[in-house]
């Protein structure tokens, strides 16, 4: 049987669970979540998105002709979202020029280290990740201000539609994959589940120190 992304989620559902599911998305749902635990992840996810950016330009670099104009899009709205990040922090008066915590370089690092990875990894890597917001910032249900902008740009249709792009190219590209490398694209979907549940606890855990 080829390995799907549909797959990947049934083999490992409690480490997407955890990746998906945390006290920090809830928080913002019912109103606890304290503005240093938000202001964290908002300075921590900039410092995220502009590697992730790098990444996505990458895969673009790897992809084959029919997979290039979906990952360009994606590219596109990155720009948008980079300003977006922007206007946010400095409504809420933050220092983008933070450096990244631990949890969040140990993210960037992992990202940067898909390069030397077939472009099914890479992938099925890029899908994970933009998955994981997409539902993550939906499971909890509707988001109340000042987290409605939050939930919507990673939960809008658009978005979710996106998403099943990426998934039907990470698809596209591991049937044809040898089983060293569908074994690659299995490992580095638990590395994202795993490090979208660090970061999350990372910037819950920012208020409490
Ligand atoms: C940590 N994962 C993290 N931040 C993001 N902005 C995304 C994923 C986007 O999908």
């Amino acid at each position: 049987m080829p390995l799907t992304c549909q797959a990947l989620l049934q083999s490992h559902p409690q480490a997407w669970h955890r990746a998906t599911n945390h006290p920090f998305l809830s928080g913002c749902h019912s109103g606890t979540l304290q503005p240093a635990q938000f202001n964290t992840w908002l300075v921590q996810d900039y410092l995220f998105v502009k590697e992730f950016t790098r990444m996505v330009g990458r895969v673009l670099g790897a992809a084959p002709d029919a997979h290039i104009d979906v990952l360009l899009a994606g590219l596109g709205a990155l720009k948008d979202e980079l300003l977006w990040f922007e206007a946010k922090a400095t409504e809420r008066s933050l220092d983008l020029a933070t450096p990244p915590q631990p949890t969040c370089q140990l993210y960037r690092e992992f990202m940067a280290s898909l390069t030397v990875q077939p472009y099914a990894v890479q992938a099925t890597a890029l899908w994970a990740i933009e998955y994981a917001y997409n539902q993550g910032w939906q499971i909890p249900g509707p988001m109340p201000a000042p987290y409605t902008e939050f939930a919507d740009r990673w939960g809008n249709p658009g978005f979710t539609d996106y998403v099943n792009l990426l998934a039907a190219q990470a698809d596209d590209a591991l049937v044809t994959a040898s089983t060293n490398t569908r074994a690659q694209a299995e490992y580095a979907f638990l590395r994202v589940a795993d490090l979208e549940a660090t970061f999350w606890q990372m910037a819950f855990a920012a208020a409490k120190t």
